[in-house]
């Protein structure tokens, strides 16, 4: 998973150590005696740090961030008795190699700059505690840009579960092969072992075979599916779903849907009517990670035909780029609820910026 982009992080991180001089990238400062305050100096002196490997900071950095404080941030190395500045070509140099790394994997154009200018602002004008590396101080102010970017994204799926009425609709769209049904089976077990009972609403009607296929999940995890003939109006479904709910008093209705191509205006107009009819509480967009920018560009065009509330990128586990899991959700305003990383049941992974984070840099 994110292969690509981990390595060539890692060489940028490793080209800092490796490439580049220390004594030519770093003004020490350490002489200077009226050193102009950044905002996040202390006005009290670091206490000294002991000097850590990598191995260690990262480790520690974990354990931290496990225990709800988080110190290893790159502001916290930001020294106020003096330290080692980068300069500002050594600076430039490094952020135009991330904005290419980013570039190349997939990132979206707005994303890139923002991480890349996020990385600028951390590190211009900082002094830096001594007994950190280059290497270092750049990895961690690219995982704080990165950190900036993510945690917008974040969409408590369980919490809101919980504060709905009953039932209550979630329909799921995307073009075709995405990932749809797999996931409403994967949310449906979900749902299920947390004490929900669950509705399935085979409205995708258009696709030979896609009643059966949800049909088969339906029977694998004993919950109640509610469908009709191929062909059928789907919206007519959708309402005979939620009627069964409302008359069953079932928790959840998940709606499938036909994948359509997001230029075929009939199939547009067919969900425009399931959404009148079922009145979903939420829809989301699922996406092909390996789409890439792609999927973003169909994310845009779902949300403009019926508004769509969050998002579900599918085949994380196979995508090696990673741009589109860094880009979609900051790019089209929709917070990521989930993400899913292979074809089992359990491979479903509500959406968690340092899981991300995790994954992407180690
Ligand atoms: N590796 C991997 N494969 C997945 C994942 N999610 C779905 N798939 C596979 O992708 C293929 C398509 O999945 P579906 O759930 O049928 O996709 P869909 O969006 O419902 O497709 P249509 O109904 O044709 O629009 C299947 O072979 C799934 O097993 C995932 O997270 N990882
Ligand atoms: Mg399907």
């Amino acid at each position: 998973m994110f292969e690509s982009l981990k390595s060539k992080m890692k060489s940028l991180f490793s080209k800092a150590k490796d490439d580049l001089d220390e004594k030519e990238i770093f003004k020490d400062e350490t002489e200077q005696t009226t050193t102009p305050k950044t905002p996040i100096q202390d006005s009290q002196p670091e206490p000294e740090q002991p000097k850590l490997s990598r191995k260690e900071m990262l480790k520690l950095q974990k354990q931290e961030r496990a225990s709800g404080k988080d110190t290893h941030k790159s502001a916290s190395v930001v020294s106020e008795s003096g330290g080692k500045k980068i300069k500002d070509s050594a600076l430039d140099e490094i952020l135009d190699e991330l904005y290419f790394t980013l570039l190349e994997a997939d990132v979206a154009l707005p994303v890139a700059d923002k991480i890349k200018e996020g990385v600028r602002a951390n590190l211009t004008g900082k002094k830096y505690d001594r007994s950190y590396s280059l290497e270092e101080v750049v990895e961690m102010s690219v995982k704080d840009a990165v950190r900036d970017v993510l945690e917008l994204n974040e969409f408590n799926f369980d919490q809101w579960v919980e504060e709905q009425q009953r039932p209550t609709v979630i329909m799921f769209v995307g073009i075709n092969g995405t990932g749809k049904t797999t996931a409403i089976a994967k949310i449906a077990n979900r749902l299920q072992k947390s004490g929900k009972s669950v509705v399935m609403a085979a409205c995708d009607t258009f696709r030979a075979g896609a009643i059966e296929q949800l049909s088969i999940h339906a029977d694998k995890l004993g919950c109640k599916i509610v469908k009709q003939t191929q062909d059928a109006d789907p919206a007519a479904v959708a309402y005979d779903a939620v009627e069964h709910a409302k008359a069953k008093r079932r928790d959840i209705v998940l709606v499938d849907t036909a994948g359509r191509m997001q230029t075929n205006s009939n199939l547009i107009e067919e969900m425009k009517k399931i959404v009148r009819v079922a009145k979903p509480d939420l829809k989301v967009f699922v996406g092909d990670s390996l789409a890439g920018n792609n999927a973003i560009e169909q994310a845009k065009v779902f949300d403009d035909a019926v508004g769509i509330d969050a998002v579900i990128l599918t085949k994380i586990d196979t995508d090696a780029k990673g741009g589109a899991a860094l880009s979609i959700a900051h790019t089209i305003g929709k917070p990521i609820a989930f993400v899913c990383n292979g074809q089992e049941y359990d491979d479903i992974v509500m959406f968690n910026t340092e899981w991300m984070i995790d994954r992407m840099f180690e």
